[in-house]
């Protein structure tokens, strides 16, 4: 990590942290909710790494004030929180659950009561399991719930979120939920979950229009990039690349920003009606990036069902998820995006950067993560490089606050800058909390 002060940032530059619903709230069935994915999903034998699930995870249903405080203490501008739309429609459709949105409504109050700008993202994954027993995302009828949902979210929030988020990683919900079974809701479908990304991608056009329609606030998508980093140099291996590249990274980006689907991956496009591309191209007001790492690539082996191999990246340190820190592939992806998309790109904010560490506390109860304040530091002199060479990048969010119930991994990677024992719901905020809360005073 270099010693040199760490750059200013433009005036007006959003300083936030990120979390998801189901991997803090717990309280599963409090006031009404309804079963999720991910609910049915980590109550199934084998799925989750420590047997765990979501059904407590932070508490953070009955100890949001205690996280806005964090929050507060830390010095953000604004908190990218999720809402469960189980919580607002319990079986995914029909009227409102009036108590699951008082939850949101008291948090949004929360926030703007600390000066905190609330970011609503509408779906991170927790799709209510009524939908999936009528075929999901696979569905097209789900893209229209979805806009139903996020019109009723809009009526009650919509005078005071500060930015909506449609949906976080479609391509992650795609591809680990539908393609390879190890997300909810388990499906193994490899190329055929492509339907998975048309429908998100048309509920996301029908959403913005309902949110439009409610809200004067800007809307974002938040997706998930990886810049390809090619383990060889035959012909072969670059076409893997760039295979690779339309899968991950052009998918859904292409078609957002009026480009219609990419050629390469090799998608099956019958699920495509007319008028759904423009449906999806609705105007964005900013692109969300989440950005962990890039991801190495060579050519796929004869009779392999997939046109790449993904390979281990070398060189580089680690995260507990065994995930390459190059915090340069951040810049490199910020540009690529721009000189990809030029001026049909809207601003960008990192709605998602962050690591896993196993964060430990000390014999007087602190909890110590310098990897994470390195990790931190490089990431955020790779945007202000980015914002440098011309990119319009106005926030970074952290990914997480608090450490929380990470999916297939269950409780064994911890994100946060703040540590949570599980057996109190104790929170402790680490030394990244004080680090990260001197940059943003800075
Ligand atoms: O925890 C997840 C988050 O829900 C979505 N983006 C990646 C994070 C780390 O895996």
């Amino acid at each position: 990590m270099t010693t040199a002060p760490m750059p200013d940032f433009p005036a007006g530059f959003r300083w936030g942290v990120s979390t998801a619903a189901y991997q803090i709230e717990g309280a599963a069935t409090a006031d009404g909710r309804g079963p999720s994915i991910w609910d049915t999903f980590a109550h199934s034998p084998g799925r989750i790494a420590d047997g765990s699930t979501g059904d407590v995870a932070c508490d953070h249903y009955h100890r949001y004030a205690e996280d806005v405080a964090l929050l507060a203490g830390l010095g953000v501008s604004a908190y990218r929180f999720s809402i469960a739309w189980p919580r607002v429609q319990p079986t995914g459709a029909g009227a409102a659950n009036p108590a699951g949105l008082d939850f949101y409504d008291r948090l949004v109050d929360e926030l703007l009561g600390h000066g905190v700008d609330p970011v609503a993202t509408l779906f991170h994954w927790d799709l209510p399991q009524a939908l999936e027993d009528t075929g999901g995302w696979l569905n097209r009828d789900t893209a229209h719930r979805f806009a139903e949902y996020a019109d009723l979210v809009a009526a009650r929030l919509g005078d005071r979120v500060k930015l909506w988020i449609t949906l976080n990683e479609p391509f992650i919900h795609m591809s680990l939920g539908h393609g390879m079974g190890v997300h909810a809701p388990g499906r193994m479908l490899l190329f055929d979950a492509f339907p998975v990304a048309h429908h998100q991608l048309l509920g996301h056009g029908l959403a913005v229009s309902a949110l439009r329609a409610r809200s004067t606030s800007p809307v974002a998508i938040a997706n998930n990039y990886s810049p390809v980093r090619l383990a060889g140099d035959t012909d072969a291996d670059r076409a893997a690349g760039a295979a690779y590249d339309a899968l991950h990274n052009r998918l859904l980006t292409d078609p957002l920003l009026g480009l219609g689907y990419p050629e390469e991956p090799g998608l099956d496009p019958g699920v495509v009606r007319d008028g759904d591309l423009d449906v999806i191209a609705a105007p964005l007001d900013v692109l969300g990036v989440n950005y962990y790492n890039p991801t190495g690539i060579r050519a796929a082996e004869e009779g392999s069902p997939l046109p790449f191999e993904i390979v281990p990246l070398g060189g580089y340190p680690r995260t507990a998820f065994d995930w390459p820190v190059v915090p340069d592939g951040l810049r490199e992806l910020l540009v690529g995006l721009r000189d990809r998309y030029g001026d049909a790109l809207p601003p960008i904010q990192v709605t998602e950067s962050g690591c896993a560490y196993d964060d430990t506390q000390d014999a007087d109860g602190r909890v110590a993560d310098p990897e994470r304040i390195a990790y931190l530091d490089g990431h955020l002199r790779a945007v202000r490089a980015a914002i440098d060479e011309g990119v319009d990048v106005t926030g970074y969010f952290v990914w997480s606050l608090l450490d929380n119930w990470e999916w297939a991994e269950g409780f064994t990677k911890r994100f946060g800058l703040v540590h949570v024992d599980y057996a109190t719901q104790r929170r402790t905020p680490k030394s990244s909390y004080a680090w990260l809360r001197d940059v943003i005073r800075g």
